[in-house]
């Protein structure tokens, strides 16, 4: 048996496919420690490290980096760690903070926050890299092309289909929006992250947390998995290619460990291009860890916008010619995250988050816009785009460490008063926030706050008539999504997250996450008009939903 088969063999027999970032198997050692070892300091058992090392990496490593330097989250490097100390790091990781750090005491045990507060005061290891050989390796084409429908097998409104991350199954819901049935279930990655939709509307691409990346077709009977994948140990993000004449041809992973993208063949996931994303930071210094954040695709030209949160520089990278691959580098601020289009498409709006900054890059020009100042660590998901009753076309994000929405104005053309400043900041219910939404068909826009650690502000949304904006005085509706879902009492937190909109722009879903896999979990689906609950789509199959994306609005970024 080759190698690197082997190794995927491995990986789907373990529990999670990151295990091997902590257990690494001899042939893929770790890389030496990162950070300066303490002389002495506290240790954990063999079995109680590599089980912290788990939680790390499923809880902790997004925010706070593998090599725990810090990003969203703050430095956990023994030097920092040490300072605080057991006691006060078991309360902060118990209860949360205001700043955004959100309570674990739901569900992790005691036992287990203990040792993760001594695990984060130990030494911080490398995990091993990833390179092409094993892209190419984990790499499997479970139906060529030439073997695929030539049309479409099903009846089901390929446009209004929901694809929903059910996190801690390790699955992809893909849900009929009219019927509100789930159409089919796909083994995916762990947590999947994101699903992007290709630029002709049949594919869904789909990576896991573990790096593992599933492209699902949407044409057979049922949705069906044609390829896979593992682009790295740990991923966020993808799209795929948009521009005209290259519709589907490629697709973009990006990662957070190692830190590289690897650009594949869209229809097949064959790796093609593989890019390091190691280097300096907007102030010069070296990063062992600048790792991809949010890809997005032009519309416009051959090209992607790659954001890389450490560095805080955007690649806008052209794919027209992938063996002489043109970056241009736009210096922006450090901790880039999520982020969308403005309206018209031309400027890239990404979060700065740990700089309390929205940089935008002009994508006509190749240059960064501006770089605003926010409320502290805005969390837009993708924004929020509409025409605001006094500064014209604008978009908004929430934050997760501030109880507001920001609202910047997005029009330098015709309201350049306006443009790249925020024009108005107005009350969410909660801190604690990840994404806002609105429709270019609806007059509402929704704030979710699902990692405050008060149940009910966890449990519910804001939601404000955008024409109310223009008042002095705004009064927004706050609904408790949790409460209507009625799942009765659980361990977990019912955490209200991720609205997001059907087809029409007639319905907003939100996903009811009680962040533990054994209890039940909920979508409450929302008539716009109303804001009364339509359905509320409930199934012991849907393990902890999180993020949806419906195919209309993906393919076409329209948020
Ligand atoms: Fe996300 C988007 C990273 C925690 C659900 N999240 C993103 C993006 C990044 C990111 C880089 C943008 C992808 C893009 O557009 O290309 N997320 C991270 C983290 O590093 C972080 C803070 C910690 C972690 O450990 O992952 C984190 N995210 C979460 C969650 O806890 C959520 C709620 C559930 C989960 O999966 O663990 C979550 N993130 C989402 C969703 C999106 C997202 C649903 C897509 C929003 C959209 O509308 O596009």
């Amino acid at each position: 048996m080759q190698k690197g088969i082997r190794n995927v063999l491995m990986l789907a027999s373990l529990p999670l496919a990151i295990n091997l970032a902590f257990a690494a198997p001899a042939e893929k050692a770790a890389a030496p420690a990162a950070s300066a070892a303490p002389a002495a300091g506290p240790t954990l058992s063999a079995e109680d490290k590599a089980a912290a090392g788990k939680t790390y990496f499923e809880r902790c490593a997004g925010c706070h980096g593998m090599l725990r330097k810090g990003a969203t989250g703050k430095n956990l490097e023994p030097a920092n760690t040490a300072k605080l100390g057991s006691s006060r790091l078991e309360k902060i990781m118990s209860y949360g903070t205001e700043g955004g750090m959100p309570n674990f005491d739901d569900i992790l045990s005691k036992k287990e926050i203990a040792n993760m507060a001594t695990y984060i005061q130990m030494p911080a290891e490398a995990p091993p890299e990833w390179g092409m050989k094993d892209m190419k390796a984990s790499w499997k084409l479970h139906v060529p092309v030439a073997q695929r429908p030539t049309k479409q097998m099903n009846n089901v409104n390929l446009k209004n289909v929901f694809a929903v991350t059910l996190r801690d199954s390790g699955e992809v819901a893909l849900i009929d929006g009219d019927t509100k049935q789930i159409w089919g279930i796909v083994k995916t990655g762990y947590a999947v992250h994101i699903s992007r939709v290709s630029a002709s509307g049949r594919y869904v691409h789909v990576i896991g947390r573990d790096g593992r990346y599933d492209l699902i077709d949407m044409w057979y009977e049922k949705p069906t998995i044609v390829a896979t994948m593992k682009a790295g140990y740990e991923a966020r993000s993808v799209d795929t290619s948009k521009y005209k004449g290259f519709e589907d041809k490629y697709a973009v992973v990006g990662s957070y460990w190692p830190p590289q993208y690897a650009i594949l063949d869209g229809e097949t996931l064959e790796p093609l291009k593989l890019i390091s994303t190691r280097g300096v930071t907007v102030d010069g210094e070296y990063h062992p860890e600048p790792r991809v954040a949010s890809i997005v695709s032009s519309h416009d030209k051959p090209e992607w916008v790659i954001n890389i949160k450490e560095t805080g520089m955007i690649k806008l990278v052209d794919y027209s010619d992938i063996n002489n691959l043109k970056e241009v580098t736009v210096n922006s601020a450090k901790f880039l995250h999520d982020g969308g289009w403005d309206a018209s498409k031309r400027y890239f709006l990404v979060a700065a988050n740990a700089s309390n900054k929205v940089a935008v890059v002009d994508t006509k020009e190749g240059k960064l816009a501006a770089l605003v100042d926010t409320a502290k660590i805005p969390h837009p998901g993708r924004g929020a785009n509409f025409n605001h009753p006094k500064y014209g076309p604008v978009w908004a994000t929430s934050h997760l460490g501030a109880d507001v929405i920001s609202i910047i104005g997005t029009d330098p053309a015709k309201n350049p008063q306006h443009a790249w400043k925020v024009v108005q900041e107005v009350k969410n219910h909660g801190a604690n926030s990840l994404f806002v939404k609105t429709h270019p068909k609806s007059k509402n826009l929704w704030a979710d706050a699902p990692l405050n650690p008060d149940p009910k502000l966890a449990g519910s949304v804001t939601v404000y008539n955008i024409d109310d904006l223009g008042n002095p005085d705004p009064k927004p509706q706050v609904l408790d999504l949790a409460a209507a879902a009625n799942l009765g009492k659980t361990k977990g937190i019912q955490r209200v997250v991720h609205g997001e909109y059907n087809e029409k722009g007639d319905e907003v879903w939100f996903s009811v996450w009680t962040g533990n896999k054994t209890e039940p979990s909920a979508i409450v689906v929302v008539d716009d008009k109303t804001r009364t609950v339509k359905n509320v789509i409930k199934d012991p199959r849907l393990v902890t939903p999180t993020g949806k994306f419906n195919v209309y609005n993906t393919q076409r970024d329209i948020y």
